[in-house]
């Protein structure tokens, strides 16, 4: 019996696996509106934004409006209760636009909401979730330190029980959404090991100083944030978790969601290089037509299509309830690599007209330098992995 298709059919050159037909209904429904949102409203002004080192934030209604923030809680905190294969498509559509964007949506859904989900009491759930679901409250989250991120455990940030209050002090650093943020989920070291809470932004002695000069991430909020003697009350202290097995959870969250957006920066950025060279004329032929052109243009699509299937089958694994954070740091090493590699190829197929933020691959190879750094390096996620597999800790 042939089973070849008798008629060839056009293949999506951007999904060559055709993975969008693996979706649900409801999933491509969300991927196509988030995809219509960053083509109407991100895309036409990001490269601005990027030059003027502006976080767009404007679009933050918008965005909540379209129930993107914390989109996998429940309903009854006025979330969306999406899956996380929805949440994945959210991330990769927005990082289509720029990664600033999907940041400001990581880090107020998987290291804000989550944590206050996921290890809150009653009273912090309804308090704040509904209002953040709303862009109205907005968070950022403080795990690193000035001496070393990749060490959390080593944290100077200290809790000091004092009556009914608890008294903050120590510095975080490369804080994502600080200077915006009306609350930081601080991670501090206490008697009893490590606790997270929720600091208000006009709690005396809380300071966020916003980072500039950055040469990445431009279109996103950086700052370091101060606590001299801040005195936090114990009903902001998140009650259901101690040690570090607290921040790690969050990270998990929004290291799932990180393998998801590159993606979307690759699929630019090989969409760029695709129709530039097509359109780019030397030696008498377009140089899409050379050997040496289509060679790289095809490896960048084997390399999108690899991550795509990784970051589906990675989604369905935690839909199901099963996904383990190695995997999770497997997927976030490889996807943001072949981000990185493949924004910095299109960029020098674009030749000299690839510096400037009119095109999109130096953008997004830029902010693929904080992303391969951020969530845990590289490093970070290799050693991960490499003590899966033998049981030894080399870090
Ligand atoms: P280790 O002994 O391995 O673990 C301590 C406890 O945590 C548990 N655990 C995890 N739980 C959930 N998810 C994970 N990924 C977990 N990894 C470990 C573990 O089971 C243990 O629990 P228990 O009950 O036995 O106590 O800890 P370690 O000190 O050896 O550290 C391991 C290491 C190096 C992997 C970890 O420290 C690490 O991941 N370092 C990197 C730090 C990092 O990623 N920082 C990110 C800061 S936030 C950020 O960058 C936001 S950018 C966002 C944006 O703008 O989009
Ligand atoms: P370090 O930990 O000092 O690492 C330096 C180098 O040493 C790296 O190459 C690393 O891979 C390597 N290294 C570390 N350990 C080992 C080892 N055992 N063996 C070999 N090599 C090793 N943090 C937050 O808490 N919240 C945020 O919102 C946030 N947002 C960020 C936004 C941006 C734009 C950036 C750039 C960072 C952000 N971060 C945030 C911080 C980020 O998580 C850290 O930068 C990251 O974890 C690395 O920490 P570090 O910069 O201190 O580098």
């Amino acid at each position: 019996m042939n089973l070849e298709p008798k008629t060839k059919l056009a293949l999506d050159p951007y999904d060559l696996y055709d993975i969008r037909s693996e979706l649900s209904e409801e999933e491509r429904m969300v991927q196509d509106t988030v995809a219509r949102f960053t083509d109407e409203k991100v895309l036409p002004i990001i490269g601005e934004c990027f030059d003027q080192g502006r976080f767009p934030r404007e679009l933050v209604p918008e965005i909540a409006g379209l129930g993107l923030l914390g989109s996998s809680l429940p309903a009854e905190y006025g979330c969306a209760g999406m899956n996380a294969v929805s949440y994945g498509l959210i991330c990769q559509e927005l990082e289509r636009g720029d990664s600033g964007i999907r940041s400001f949506v990581s880090v107020q859904s998987s290291l804000c909401m989550y944590p206050i989900f996921a290890y809150g009491s009653e009273e912090q759930r309804r308090r704040f979730l509904p209002a953040m679901a709303r862009g109205e409250v907005i968070g950022c989250f403080g795990l690193t330190e000035p001496h070393g991120g990749s060490d959390p455990a080593n944290m100077k940030t200290h809790a000091r029980r004092d009556g009914g209050d608890w008294v903050l002090n120590g510095a975080k650093m490369w804080i994502t959404n600080g200077n915006l943020a009306h609350i930081a989920i601080v991670w501090a070291m206490t008697d009893e090991g490590i606790q997270g809470f929720i600091v208000e932004k006009d709690m005396p002695g809380f300071a966020a100083q916003e980072i500039h000069r950055k040469m990445s991430l431009r279109a996103s909020v950086t700052s370091a944030l101060y606590f001299d003697n801040v005195r936090v009350p114990e009903a902001n202290r998140l009650p259901n978790v101690k040690g570090l097995k607290g921040p790690l959870g969050c990270l998990t969250q929004a290291r799932y969601g990180i393998t998801w957006g590159p993606i979307g920066a690759a699929i630019a950025c090989l969409r760029e290089a695709n129709e530039y060279a097509q359109q780019r004329v030397l030696f008498d032929r377009p140089i899409a037509g050379t050997q040496a052109v289509q060679i790289r243009l095809a490896d960048m699509a084997r390399r999108i299509t690899l991550a795509q299937l990784l970051s589906l089958r990675l989604g369905r694994l935690k839909d199901e309830g099963r996904m383990q954070p190695t995997q999770v740091s497997l997927a976030k090493w490889n996807n943001v690599r072949m981000a990185l590699d493949i924004a910095r190829e299109a960029r020098d197929i674009l030749g000299g007209a690839g510096i400037t933020v009119e095109h999109v691959p130096i953008r997004h190879a830029l902010n693929l330098e904080s992303v391969i750094t951020y969530e845990g390096t590289e490093t970070v996620h290799q050693l991960v992995v490499g003590r899966e597999l033998t049981g030894i800790n080399a870090f």
